[in-house]
């Protein structure tokens, strides 16, 4: 116990700050769902609007905020405070992602050394740090204010004048005063102040396809994202602490900060012995003696905790502002495409066959944008607006289809059965047909259900008599990467081979179990995963209130916390 404090002690040294080398921006966009309605319908843009699945709003634009209508709030509240709001159908993600896409390939198409990572549907991070690097080293420092933005190193007339005396947007803390007199040449402040820029220029970018944003400039990951809350609609903030953030984080509630889940925060009261988290900032966890990375680490990774080891360690540097976690390279197709609804209990075969066909038809449409060339521009600039979806070469074609079902469970069943209960699942090989660009999605999703996924329903269950389904998930997995052929690349008849070896060895079940059947595992949760890339999860489903890939062990926390959040949100169909 002795060795434990004094360890405890010694751990709790403010750890040093590195990695202070990168320029990290991230992007969020203002009321997204709320955005992409209004472009497609401008006269909403001058009223309260919220976006609704089922009965909540997924969000909600600026207009209705300042009626105080929130994201997230119930629909009868949000009445309550905006009898006008105006209530726009949010349930198909489809137009969401999309927009998503277009803005993400925009933002790739500027990045240098590719690492441009999605976060959710609406965030992304690029590191600029070679963008900016380079730029450092053309500028004339007797001439700052007539400078030019190099945004190609081979086309030296590709770029922008912008006055490099000034960072752009805001600055954090408000009042910096900057020591030019003793910065060199390659200071933080200067390097922030060009992510600055190219942000602004960036989002201007973003503004053209129709979208305002805001963006955080940092050195890390963490840092950056939370600078971009700190003004938000369209504008901007650059975090130029160049001695420490600490002061930045510190009153900070600890829920804000990503990376710090749930758990840490039960572990975290514990510490601070008390049950109140409304006031639990990063102050006054970073500043209490009980709080070290070792305690941390025993509450957190222990028995019980779960947690990976050296949990307790990455906790303690996210308290100082401290993130070493790399932006993704990005990737041009995901590792799966799963799209799901929830009912409150189908209990007719025809209902589930009309419930298959409409998601199938969906996840068509979704692998039409997500595995099709031709919506990506290769080279800058772009014109990100998507050519003809469903035209195209496959970037990607998935070998794995696979249905999961859970039975409806009413709200005074919860405390008898998981969230979870009775999940199950059984992949096929999915078939060829799906990739015929001629035929309509539709006509393709009549064909699956009734070849494949009803068969696959039937094994799945068995007895009609007890018929009740609360979930139904469609998913494409197990993606096979189209090689360029050394001929000159005929895309289809390379898959074609490889498919007809494959079949021929009777591998179609590659990363699958033989039968496929597999019972949801629960447990923990997902909270303190710190940057969960959208399409990242092997075997995750999407959550479709929030369009996030959940692991299927976390499906039961995350759906309870959206059902704590809202009260019981209500599923549509059944
Ligand atoms: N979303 C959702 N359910 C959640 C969280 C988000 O459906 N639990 C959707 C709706 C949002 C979009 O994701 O429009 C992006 O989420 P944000 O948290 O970025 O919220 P907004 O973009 O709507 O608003 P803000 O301007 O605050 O970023
Ligand atoms: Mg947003
Ligand atoms: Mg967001």
């Amino acid at each position: 116990m002795d060795m434990d404090m004094d360890n405890l002690d010694s751990k709790r040294k403010a750890p040093r700050r590195k990695g202070d080398d990168r320029v990290i921006l991230h992007f969020d966009l203002d009321c997204f769902y709320a955005q992409c309605i209004e472009n497609a319908n401008p006269h909403l843009k001058s009223v309260p609007l919220g976006i609704k699945q089922k009965s909540i709003l997924a969000t909600c634009n600026y207009v209705a905020r300042k009626h105080g209508v929130k994201k997230l709030m119930g629909i009868q509240e949000a009445k309550r405070l905006c009898p006008d709001l105006v209530l726009a159908d949010g349930e198909d993600l489809s137009p969401f992602r999309d927009v998503s896409k277009q803005i993400y390939s925009l933002l790739k198409s500027y990045s240098w050394n590719g690492r441009v990572e999605r976060l959710g549907l609406d965030e992304a991070f690029l590191d600029v740090t070679d963008v900016v690097a380079y730029n450092l080293g053309l500028v004339n420092h007797h001439c700052l204010e007539e400078s030019w933005f190099c945004l190609s190193r081979e086309d030296p007339e590709r770029g922008f004048a912008f006055d490099a005396r000034q960072v752009k947007g805001c600055v954090w803390p408000p009042d910096f005063v900057s020591d030019r007199e003793n910065e060199g040449t390659d200071s933080l402040r200067l390097r922030l102040l060009f992510g600055s820029h190219l942000a602004f220029y960036l989002r201007q970018q973003i503004e053209d396809l129709g979208y305002t944003s805001a963006c955080g400039i940092s050195t890390n990951k963490l840092l950056a994202k939370l600078a971009g809350d700190r003004n938000k609609p369209r504008n901007q903030t650059t975090l130029l602490s160049s001695h420490s953030p600490v002061p930045f984080l510190d009153p900070l509630p600890l829920r804000k900060i990503p990376g710090i889940g749930s758990k840490t925060i039960t572990a975290m009261k514990s510490l601070l012995k008390t049950d109140d988290d409304g006031d639990l900032t990063v102050h006054n966890a970073r500043t209490n003696p009980a709080v070290s990375p070792f305690a941390l680490e025993r509450l957190l990774a222990g028995s019980g905790g779960g947690g990976e080891k050296g949990i307790g360690q990455k906790v303690w540097l996210l308290l100082h502002g401290i993130d070493g976690s790399e932006v993704k390279p990005a990737r041009d197709v995901p590792r799966q495409i799963g799209i799901e609804d929830t009912y409150r209990g189908l209990t007719q075969l025809s209902q589930v066959r009309a419930g298959l066909v409409q998601i199938t038809t969906s996840l068509l449409r979704r692998m039409h944008v997500d595995l099709l060339d031709g919506f990506d521009a290769v080279t800058p600039p772009i014109s990100p607006v998507p050519t003809s979806v469903g035209k195209g070469r496959w970037l990607a074609q998935p070998k794995t289809l696979r249905l999961t079902t859970r039975p409806y469970h009413p709200p005074s069943e919860w405390d008898k059965f998981e969230y979870n209960h009775g999940r199950v699942s059984k992949s096929a090989v999915l078939p060829r047909f799906v990739f015929d660009l001629n035929i309509e999605p539709e006509s393709i999703a009549e064909r699956l259900v009734e070849g494949t996924l009803m068969p696959l329903f039937h094994s799945l269950n068995p007895d009609k008599s007890k018929l009740c389904i609360g979930l139904l998930n469609v998913c494409v997995t197990n993606m096979d990467r189209a090689k360029e052929s050394s001929r000159g690349g005929d895309i289809m008849a390379a898959f074609q081979r490889q498919r007809e070896v494959e079949e021929i060895r009777g591998v179609a079940f590659a990363d699958e179990p033989p039968d496929g059947e597999e019972k949801a595992e629960d447990t923990s949760d997902d909270t303190e995963v710190e940057w969960v890339e959208e399409e990242d999860e092997q075997d995750g489903v999407r959550c479709r209130l929030c369009g996030c890939v959940i692991p299927v062990f976390a499906v039961e926390a995350h759906g309870r916390w959206h059902e704590l959040d809202e009260g019981w949100v209500e599923p549509q169909g059944g």
